[in-house]
C-alpha cells in the first residue's frame, strides 16, 4: 500500500494524488496536521508535503515522487520516452511547479472570498470542536502570513485586478501551449499536465474561474482528471468566518512572529 502524506489544499499533493489515480495505484492518504508534523519529520527528515511511503520507500517532493512512480509503475507513463517530449514535459513541469504558483497562489489567497474558501477547506480536513477551532485561530493567520511572505511584494499584496490580469495572461500562454494535442508534452498526459492541474483545479468555482473557463483548452485540462473531492470550495460556516476575522485582525494590528521552523505552511 502506498501512503500519501498531504494537506488537502496543497497543489503539489493534488498533483501526486492525480498521478496515483491516473495510474490506478491504490493509496491511502494521511492528512498531516500543520501543528503536528512530528511523524512526517521522523519519516522523511523534513516537514513539507507531499511525501509518499511505498512499502518503506519514502520519497519527498512531487517531482521526485512522479519520477519514482513512473519508474516503479510504468503503466500509463507520465514521463515520455521520446527525449524531446521528455525534455518538454520536464520543462513545463518546472514552470507549473515554480512559475504557476506565483500566478495561482495570489488568486487563491489574495482575493478575499477565495481566501475564505481556501482556509475553510483547510480547516475542514480536521476534526470539529472548540479546541481545534482555537488552534485554527492561530494556524489561519500563520498560513496566510507564509503565503504573503512568499507571494506578496514589498508593499504588501497585489490588488485583485492585478492578480486577475496576471492569471489571464498566464492562461493565454497555457491555452496556446495546449493547442497542438490538448496536452503540454505530446499526445498523452505527462507530469507537466498533472503539475499544472494540481494548481488550477483549486480555482474551480472561485473568483477567477471565469478567466480559466474562457480558455477552452485550459478548461479541458482542468476537467481531464478526477476533481479532488477535497478541493471543492465549501460554503464556510460561522466558525470559519470568525477564524478569518481573526486573521484580518492579526494582519492589521500586529505582525505575527514568523516561526521559521513551521513556515511556510503552504
Ligand atoms: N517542491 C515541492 C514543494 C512542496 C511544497 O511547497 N509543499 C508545501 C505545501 S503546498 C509545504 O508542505 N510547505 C511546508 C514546508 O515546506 O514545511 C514539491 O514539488 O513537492
Amino acid at each position: 500500500m502506498i501512503f500519501l502524506y498531504s494537506y488537502n489544499i496543497s497543489p503539489y499533493a493534488a498533483k501526486v494524488r492525480a498521478i496515483l489515480r491516473y495510474k490506478g495505484l491504490p493509496f491511502e492518504e494521511r492528512l498531516v496536521h500543520p501543528l503536528h508534523r512530528g511523524e512526517l519529520k521522523r519519516l522523511s527528515g523534513q516537514s513539507g508535503v507531499p511525501v509518499i511511503d511505498d512499502g518503506g520507500q519514502v520519497v519527498v517532493d512531487s517531482t521526485r515522487i512522479a519520477q519514482f512512480l513512473d519508474e516503479k509503475y510504468p503503466q500509463k507513463r507520465i514521463l515520455p520516452e521520446d527525449p524531446t517530449l521528455r525534455a518538454r514535459a520536464l520543462l513545463y513541469e518546472e514552470w507549473a511547479d515554480e512559475g504557476l504558483p506565483r500566478v495561482v497562489q495570489p488568486v487563491r489567497w489574495f482575493l478575499p472570498k477565495n481566501r475564505q474558501h481556501t482556509l475553510a477547506l483547510f480547516r475542514s480536513a480536521y476534526p470539529p470542536g472548540r479546541r481545534e477551532d482555537l488552534a485554527w485561530k492561530a494556524i489561519a493567520p500563520l498560513a496566510y502570513h507564509g503565503v504573503k511572505r512568499k507571494y506578496g511584494n514589498r508593499i504588501g499584496i497585489p490588488k485583485p485586478p492585478e492578480v486577475l490580469n496576471r492569471l489571464a495572461e498566464a492562461m493565454d500562454y497555457l491555452d496556446a501551449a495546449l493547442a497542438e494535442t490538448g496536452w503540454l508534452a505530446g499526445p498523452q498526459p505527462s507530469v507537466a499536465d498533472f503539475a499544472a492541474w494540481g494548481f488550477l483545479n483549486f480555482l474551480d468555482g472561485m473568483d477567477g474561474w471565469e478567466t480559466l473557463k474562457a480558455r477552452k483548452r485550459v478548461l479541458k485540462l482542468v476537467r481531464a482528471f478526477q476533481k479532488d473531492e477535497t478541493a471543492a470550495p465549501e460554503a464556510y460556516d460561522v466558525e470559519d468566518a470568525a477564524m478569518l476575522d481573526a486573521s484580518h485582525h492579526r494582519r492589521t494590528t500586529q505582525t505575527p512572529t514568523p516561526n521559521k521552523k513551521r513556515l511556510p505552511l503552504v
